[in-house]
């Protein structure tokens, strides 16, 4: 198949999936191309099949912020005619499956691909409900011969807001167990002797909640030998910053900045944070249980589904400080019940959410899609 795929590019599990998704494509023969404002962060070097074409922005006098979703449609459909796409994977409804129906509209009749639309969270939750996105993300995904979200919570929840008179259908994210895996790594850049590692990784945004990370962290260094590890960067960095001030844990903080192998550095953890007030998949938590880490997340949205509490790590309610910290300094002091939640935790990655597997029901839905469009 020859297949289009537009992500947003930047650090964010969509463009995480979006990318990985594209490359295991590329691995089973199909040919891929990439249209994206810049080169999706994950597609490093050479990829037999792949390719990665770049946005132009238009900034003309007239414009007072560049019309960058009419710019990409107009990228799309010369990508597609030139290539003869037989399929559209838009990733993140806003503009993304938007700009895949303007060009698709454009192209000659017999010229058009099908687009399937994948939601991956805020695009729905944050994005979609605002009232000037309404109706056009709604437009967008009725008008898509196909629609998936990454999980059931996300799926319900489109139903729920959007009344839609199609199907929106699961498939979960993935993760590539090669390459997370519990492979030793260097503790030794982040902590010392027998101090406990705790990380947060995010795009540091109001709805992750770091500044819980934080209190959470004051209270285990309270009683645990430990240090946080904060990765990426984003609005709310510098309100965390404040807060470990104002507790007296700024020493015991790192803060890596945006960083692209996750794999390098997510095995070193003892606990992976995430207590965001809404989480539709949660990536991360699964690349850590892929790396056998714990994982201490809040009971909201769909991860609920990737993380089973008391098994590969702790659920608590959003905001709960106290009980959060408790967990988090129950599995950080108890070895045997640490390591067999990695262990647990890598099963369940294996099980439910192993890339061959997610990737052959991509597959699977792209052949249905496109022999429905073709009758
Ligand atoms: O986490 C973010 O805010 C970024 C966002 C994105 O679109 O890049 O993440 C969403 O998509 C990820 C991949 O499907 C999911 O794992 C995240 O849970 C989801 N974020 C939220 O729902 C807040």
């Amino acid at each position: 198949m020859r297949i289009g795929i537009t992500c947003h590019p930047s650090a964010g599990g969509s463009g995480i999936l979006a990318t990985e998704l594209g490359i295991a494509l590329a691995e089973r023969g199909h040919t891929v191309h990439f249209v994206t404002f810049e080169v999706p962060f994950r597609l490093k070097g050479f990829h037999t099949n792949i390719y990665s074409h770049s946005v132009d922005v238009a900034a003309y006098p007239l414009f007072r912020t560049p019309p960058s979703a009419l710019t990409l449609a107009a990228k799309i459909c010369e990508v597609a005619e030139e290539h003869e796409i037989d399929l559209w994977h838009a990733h993140y409804a806003i503009p993304n499956a938007a700009s895949a129906l303007f060009a698709q509209m454009m192209l000659p009749e017999a010229r058009r691909y099908a687009i399937v639309t994948t939601l991956h969270g805020t695009d729905i939750t944050l994005v979609g409900t605002d009232p000037s996105f309404f109706r056009i993300t709604k437009f967008a995904m009725e008008q898509s011969q196909a629609v998936t979200a990454v999980s059931r919570w996300l799926t319900a929840e489109t139903e729920r807001e959007f009344g839609l008179t199609g199907r929106v259908r699961t498939i979960y994210n993935f993760v590539d167990p090669r390459k997370f895996t519990d492979a030793p790594v260097r503790r030794c850049h982040f902590a010392e002797g027998r101090e406990k590692i705790v990380m947060h990784i995010s795009n540091f945004r109001p709805v992750k909640r770091v500044t819980d990370v934080v209190r959470v962290f004051k209270r285990i260094a309270d009683r645990v030998p430990a240090r946080l590890v904060m990765v990426g960067e984003g609005p709310e960095r510098m309100a965390a910053v404040g807060v470990a001030r104002q507790l007296g844990v700024a020493d015991n903080i790192r803060y890596l900045g945006d960083y692209e192998n996750m794999e390098e550095i997510l095995p070193c953890a003892d606990l992976v944070i995430q207590p965001s007030e809404h989480e539709s998949f949660g990536l991360v938590p699964l690349e850590a249980m892929a790396c056998r880490v714990p994982v201490l997340a809040t009971r909201s949205g769909g991860i609920v589904e990737v993380v089973e509490d008391g098994v590969t790590g702790a659920l608590c309610e959003v905001g709960d400080i106290e009980s959060m910290a408790a967990r988090a300094i129950d599995i950080l002091t108890d070895e045997a019940k640490a390591r067999e939640m990695g262990v647990r935790g890598r099963e369940r990655a294996l099980h439910l959410f192993n890339r061959e597997d997610i990737v052959a029901q991509y597959e699977a839905l792209y052949a249905e899609v496109l022999d429905a469009w073709r009758r």
